[in-house]
């Protein structure tokens, strides 16, 4: 049996992430292909528990705390539900994964200080095999993306944070994206929700083998 296919979907809040893995997930179904829809933090039921505390406005917690429950989440989720899929043929479409740690906790936090980027680098290195084939990173600007975010519920705790911490979250995957040319496609997701769905088929497409 063939391995499945891993794509992530990356970027700031509010960018379109979810409804633009709705369109994605419909168009894999139209075509007879078989997929897990997921997301980090979480995916697993011990890493949504994990969640649950990264989110809470509540939670007061170090920078290195939160890099490790970040890592611990991805672990459980990983040996769980991504690997046991793509070993079945089966593609996973996940809402983040670890290039949203580079930009939050490498960026966001710690402004891309060399020192912390080594650090996530260093915990990333263990999941070197099993980076997604496709990483789509839909790339609109900060005050947009937080304006159509703020239309929703209550902010969590990411999203409590300034804009200023969103700016370098931004740096962050332009950062990423330069350094990983091939696997890091930049999505235009300006424009209606079908427009930035159709370049996502036609990036898909272009990239991966779809029926
Ligand atoms: N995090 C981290 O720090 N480190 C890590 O390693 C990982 C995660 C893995 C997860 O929160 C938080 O965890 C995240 C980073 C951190 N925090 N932030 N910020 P989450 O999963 O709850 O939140 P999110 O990933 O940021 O998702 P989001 O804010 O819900 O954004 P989205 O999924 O990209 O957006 P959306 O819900 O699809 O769309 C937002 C709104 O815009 C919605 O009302 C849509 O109807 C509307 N929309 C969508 N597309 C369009 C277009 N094209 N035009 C106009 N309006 C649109």
């Amino acid at each position: 049996m063939n391995q499945g296919r891993f794509i992530s979907f990356e970027g700031t809040e509010g960018v379109g992430k979810t409804t633009a893995i709705e369109q994605l997930c419909a168009r894999l179904h139209a075509s007879g292909i078989e997929y897990l829809r997921t997301r980090e933090p979480g995916g697993s039921p011990f890493a949504e528990r994990l969640r649950e505390i990264l989110l809470d406005p509540a939670t007061d917690i170090a920078d290195d705390t939160e890099l490790l429950l970040l890592f611990a989440a991805r672990c459980d989720h990983m040996q769980q539900v991504i690997l046991p899929a793509l070993e079945c043929g089966i593609w996973v479409i996940c809402d983040r994964f670890t290039d949203s740690t580079i930009a939050y906790q490498g960026f966001g936090r710690a402004h891309g200080d060399a020192a912390m980027r080594a650090k996530i680098d260093g915990l990333i290195s263990q999941f070197v095999q099993q980076l997604p084939d496709l990483t789509l990173w839909l790339d609109l600007p900060v005050l947009e993306g937080m304006a159509r975010a703020n239309k929703r519920s209550a902010a969590d705790r990411f999203e409590q944070q300034a804009t200023e911490f969103f700016t370098w979250v931004h740096q962050g995957f332009s950062t990423l994206a330069i350094e990983h040319p091939t696997r890091i496609q930049r999505i235009d997701a300006s424009g209606t929700m079908d427009e930035v769905g159709a370049r996502i088929w036609q990036a898909v497409q272009d990239t991966l083998t779809v029926k």
